[in-house]
């Protein structure tokens, strides 16, 4: 069976000034350290290339599309493939992408170890508003900036095991998971950007949200024995603070390996895909235990309708 030493490679903060070229330059950084560390698969965060622009309202989409990317891999992110073949390391990481038809997706690639493309996630689950809120402290305007992903939630077969990848808010959401673990999914890749306070609530800091992030990585890898790698983007972006937090976490929600800094840090665990079986073969057992006949709401319905 498959083991695999997989890197987090947590970004700090990436300022609006900051060129896609310094970026990658850290990028390629953590990618050295990893691989001379053993680890095969590298995985970085959402919207890895640039600040986290949904934050700032920009009613101009001239000035919107500075921040998506054409192609990939584009001009700046090529040297990031190339030495990803040279080292054969597979890599994962968020942009913002602009497709030819004129689409705005919030997406995640996977590589193999030869730096060949072989999966792309399109984000579904998109937090935030379309419209300036005067109400908020500062605005999560990814309603407005990229269309709910159209690609659903696929899994790959890369270097023996069976991947798949969500992004940030899809954590928080179990549909995100099992879709996947009903593909047998044995390694789920998250990148993720959260704001270290509430807009709406300032009550609520980095404590609970760092909680309420473990919960959800934890509970997803659990549920479908699965591994699950959450990756942040950290620290204080033009003022702004993000949280860390990034988690290796294995088939049984345990934490292998966590980030202590808001810092570019790598996390890195040797992950024995063999545990997965366990999981799968008892208590999570899909094949013998889901009662779907009961479950119908949660495709035919969307929002709680209440009836009593
Ligand atoms: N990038 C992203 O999806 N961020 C959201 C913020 C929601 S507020 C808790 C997240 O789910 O982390």
């Amino acid at each position: 069976m498959t083991r695999m030493i997989i890197a987090g490679a947590q970004l700090g903060a990436i300022q609006k000034a900051d060129s896609r070229d310094v970026v990658v330059a850290r990028m390629l950084a953590l990618l050295n350290e990893a691989a001379s560390r053993g680890a095969t698969l590298v995985v970085y965060p959402e919207l890895a290339l640039t600040t986290f622009f949904p934050r700032w309202y920009m009613p101009d989409w001239n000035e919107v599309d500075t921040w998506f990317e054409t192609e990939m891999p584009s001009r700046a992110t090529l040297p990031l493939f190339e030495r990803a073949r040279e080292l054969g390391v597979a890599i994962s990481f968020g942009y913002a992408e602009l497709t030819p038809e004129g689409q705005h997706f919030n997406t995640s690639i996977m590589t193999n170890r030869k730096g060949e493309i072989i999966g792309k996630y399109r984000k579904v689950h998109l937090p935030g508003h379309v419209e300036y809120d005067t109400e908020r402290a500062f605005q999560h305007m990814e309603k407005r900036y990229f269309l709910p992903g159209d690609l659903g939630f696929n899994v790959w077969r890369n270097e023996g095991v069976i991947m798949g990848m969500a992004i940030c808010n899809d954590r928080r959401w179990p549909e995100t998971y099992r879709c996947m673990g009903l593909q047998g999914v044995e390694l789920i890749t998250i990148g993720y950007n959260t704001p270290a306070v509430n807009s709406q609530m300032s009550a609520e800091g980095q404590e609970k949200r760092l909680f309420h992030s473990d919960l959800s990585l934890q509970s997803g890898a659990y549920q479908n024995a699965s591994f699950v790698v959450g990756v942040a983007k950290a620290g204080v972006e033009d003022g702004h603070p993000l949280i860390g937090g990034s988690i290796i976490v294995d088939p049984d929600g345990f934490v292998l390996a966590r980030a202590e800094t808001e810092e570019d840090e790598l996390i890195l665990a040797d992950c024995d895909f063999a545990k997965c079986a366990f999981g799968k073969t008892t208590i999570f057992d899909f094949e013998r235990h889901r009662r779907v006949e009961h479950y119908g709401r949660i495709t035919s319905q969307t929002g709680v309708i209440i009836e009593v």
